[in-house]
C-alpha cells in the first residue's frame, strides 16, 4: 500500500481564491490540494486533504493520523498565533510537520509573528505563496524517507 501524508489547512483557508488575494493570491484550496497531490504522487506518496475552521476538529485529525500516516503538511491559518492545543497535539502523535504560511508572517502584523504551533514542527516556509505548499511537500517527503534510511 502507498504510504501516505496529510495535508491539513485551518481557518478561513476555504476563502482561498476569493478574497484578499493581493495578500493570498489566486488559487483555490482546490488548487493548492491538486499541487500537493501532484508533488507527493512524483514521490510514491499518497496525500488525505482535509480543512476546517474549527479548532477541535484540526485536533482530530492530528490525532487521527497516529501510527497511520507518515508525516503533515500543515497550514494552521491564525491558530499558529494561538493555540497550545494544537502545539500539544503536534507534540503528542511523534510525526514530523511542516508548517506553511502563504503569506511571510514576519512581514505582517506584530500579533502574527510568533508562532506556537511552528515550536512542534520540524521546520516553516512562510511567505512563497502557494508555492509553499510544494516546498513543505519536498521538504516532509525528504525527512520521511531520510529517517527510513537511517532505520534499515
Ligand atoms: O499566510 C498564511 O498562510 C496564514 O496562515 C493565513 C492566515 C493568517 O491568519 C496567518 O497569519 C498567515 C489567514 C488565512 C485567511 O485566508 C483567507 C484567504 C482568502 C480570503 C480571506 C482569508
Amino acid at each position: 500500500m502507498k504510504r501516505k501524508i496529510l495535508l491539513l489547512n485551518g481557518p478561513n483557508i476555504n476563502m482561498l481564491g476569493t478574497r484578499e488575494r493581493e495578500v493570498y493570491g489566486s488559487s483555490t484550496l482546490k488548487d493548492v490540494e491538486e499541487l500537493v497531490v501532484q508533488t507527493a504522487e512524483g514521490k510514491g506518496f499518497a496525500v488525505e486533504c482535509y480543512q476546517s475552521n474549527d479548532e477541535g476538529k484540526l485536533i482530530d485529525r492530528i490525532h487521527a493520523a497516529f501510527q497511520k500516516l507518515e508525516g503533515i503538511v500543515f497550514n494552521p491559518a491564525a491558530y499558529s498565533h494561538t493555540s497550545i492545543a494544537i502545539h500539544d497535539a503536534i507534540k503528542s502523535v511523534h510525526l514530523p510537520v511542516v508548517e506553511v504560511h502563504i503569506s511571510n508572517i514576519f512581514a505582517r502584523e506584530n500579533f502574527r509573528h510568533e508562532s506556537i504551533t511552528a515550536r512542534a514542527c520540524i521546520g516553516q516556509i512562510t511567505g512563497m505563496g502557494v508555492y509553499g505548499y510544494k516546498l513543505a511537500t519536498l521538504a516532509l517527503i525528504n525527512k520521511i524517507e531520510r529517517e527510513e534510511d537511517a532505520i534499515d
